[in-house]
């Protein structure tokens, strides 16, 4: 030990001489016991074998860092938030700090250039992958309650643009349920809270058990609209039955279970309630090409 020259009487340096010995004495025998127990820290650059099996075993939670919060729970997709008002018509929306992911632009696919006009005054928020991004934003915005009229909020799978137009879109249609102002302020902000979590959690059409096989999920996205009179909700669907029979039958039999699991089980309603009114609708589907015609002889399902 290299000595090092002191101002300290003499009793004060022998003491604080001791003190030293023993906390290096204390660390070398700390040393000694986890080399007996195998656990020595590795030197720099030498390469360590790991028991891969004891780390899996060994379950990650909230619980582990409890002052950083550092665990995200992943959803199964990402997911946009798109909104327009005519408060936005026209105008950039500043990014948001919330999230790494940049603001979507629409994409160049030819449903995307088919749409531009559409898309024009629809601003994608932000893009989210996991439950804690997805309440951070839902903490953070308006509820559909407080929204101008002619305000819309689109929550899509990522890549997806809440158009007709797109790929994924241009041969499905949506369930939607139209509620009148005045009576349901008090639940439509549940009833869209519901519809987006159904959404993420992949509850509407649920997805294939292990090795079941099946085609992607039915829901590309969920839209809720504050109109003068009315709320709306929607489930936009990648695919609508045509009435064809054969498989067209299976794709009906998915499309009205997704129907019932929206009416029942996020909205609330029991399966049998008939739901229409003065400017109330049933749960009702159409498909996109139906609803370009503007209602002209569609054919919709009721659930
Ligand atoms: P809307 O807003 O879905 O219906 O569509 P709403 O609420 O009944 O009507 P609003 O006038 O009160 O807003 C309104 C109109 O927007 C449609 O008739 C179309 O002209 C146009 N539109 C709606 N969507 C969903 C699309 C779309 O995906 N692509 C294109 N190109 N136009 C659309």
């Amino acid at each position: 030990m290299t000595s090092v020259a002191s101002t300290l009487p003499g009793p004060a340096l022998q003491a604080s001489q001791a003190a030293l010995t023993a906390a290096m004495d204390q660390n070398k025998s700390a040393e000694e016991n986890s080399k007996a127990n195998g656990d020595e820290s590795p030197e720099p650059g030498e390469i360590q074998e790991v028991d891969m099996e004891a780390q899996e075993q060994k379950i990650r939670t909230v619980f582990e860092d409890p002052k950083s919060f550092n665990v995200k729970h992943p959803l199964y997709s990402a997911w946009t938030l798109w909104f327009d008002s005519p408060a936005t018509k026209g105008r950039n929306l500043p990014q948001t700090p919330m999230s790494s992911f940049p603001q979507t632009p629409v994409p160049q696919t030819p449903g995307g250039v088919a749409a531009l006009g559409w898309m024009e005054d629809i601003k994608s928020v932000i893009t989210f992958d996991s439950v804690e991004e997805f309440w951070g934003v839902y903490n953070n915005i308006v509820p559909p309650s407080k929204l101008p009229n002619k305000a819309n909020y689109y929550l899509f799978k990522q890549g997806i643009i809440p158009a007709w137009e797109d790929e994924a879109n241009k041969n499905g249609g949506k369930w939607s349920i139209q509620l009148p102002k005045g009576k349901n302020e008090r639940f439509i902000d549940t009833m869209w809270l519901n519809t987006m979590l159904a959404a993420i959690g992949e509850t509407l059409d649920p997805l294939p058990e292990d090795g079941e096989e099946q085609p992607a999920s039915l829901i590309t996205g969920v839209i809720v609209s504050a109109r003068p009179q009315f709320f709306r909700v929607s489930i936009w669907t990648r695919s609508a039955p045509s009435g064809a029979g054969g498989e067209d039958d299976a794709l009906r039999e998915r499309i009205e279970g997704v129907g019932r699991v929206f009416k029942t089980y996020v909205l609330g309603y029991p399966e049998a309630q008939k739901l229409a009114g003065p400017l109330a609708t049933e749960v009702e589907f159409l498909s996109h090409k139906d609803s370009e015609k503007k209602g002209k002889q569609a054919k919709k399902i009721i659930v």
